[in-house]
């Protein structure tokens, strides 16, 4: 039986955190869908469409991931790909509470889908999305935080 899982998440844009663990994902998993939902505490800076072609274009190289947006719960959509588990990343003690709570419901919502975190890189623990926006507005240096691509799009956006 195929390894499904999914990477959910904002991704509003991606960092080379997120990549790191989808790229680290994708060496144990046989597929990996990854997906862009709504998170209603988030107000995204990029769409949907747009967070997801800059996703598909700095994974390219990766063979076995997929990129997908879905409007509606996350373990619909794993079940909707035939995926038995959900990767998230853990950064600090920080995230640990929202991602413990997240997981519990997933669980009630669909007890079939298992979820697996996997350790920032030490170099990436102190990266988020939002940092890299904070420093792009006041057009500070992300080279080191996210992939070309991302940076271009950035500096589109905030001129
Ligand atoms: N190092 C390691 N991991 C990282 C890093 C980093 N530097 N940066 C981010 N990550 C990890 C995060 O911990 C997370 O696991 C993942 O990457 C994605 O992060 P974000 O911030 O882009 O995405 P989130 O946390 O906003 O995603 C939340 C969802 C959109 C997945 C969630 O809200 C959701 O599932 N929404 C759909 C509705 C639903 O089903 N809700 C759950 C039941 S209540």
């Amino acid at each position: 039986m195929k390894k499904i899982a999914v990477c959910p998440g904002s991704f509003d844009p991606v960092t080379f955190g997120h990549l790191d663990i989808i790229r680290r994902g994708a060496k144990v998993f046989d597929e990996i869908y990854v997906v862009v939902l709504s998170n209603s505490a988030k107000k995204p800076l990029f769409s949907v469409e747009e967070r997801t072609e800059l996703i598909e274009a700095v994974t390219m190289d990766i063979p076995n991931v997929k990129v997908d947006s879905y409007n509606g719960l996350l373990v619909d959509y794993a079940h909707s790909v035939n995926a038995h588990a959900i990767i998230r990343g853990l950064r600090a003690v920080s995230d640990f509470e929202y991602e413990m709570q997240i997981t519990s419901m997933n669980r009630v919502l669909n007890e079939e889908i298992e979820t697996f975190f996997i350790m920032t890189n030490n170099q990436y623990s102190f990266l988020s999305s939002s940092i890299v926006k904070e420093v792009a507005k006041h057009n500070g240096d992300i080279s080191e935080l996210v992939p070309t691509q991302i940076e271009q799009a950035l500096k589109k956006k905030f001129g």
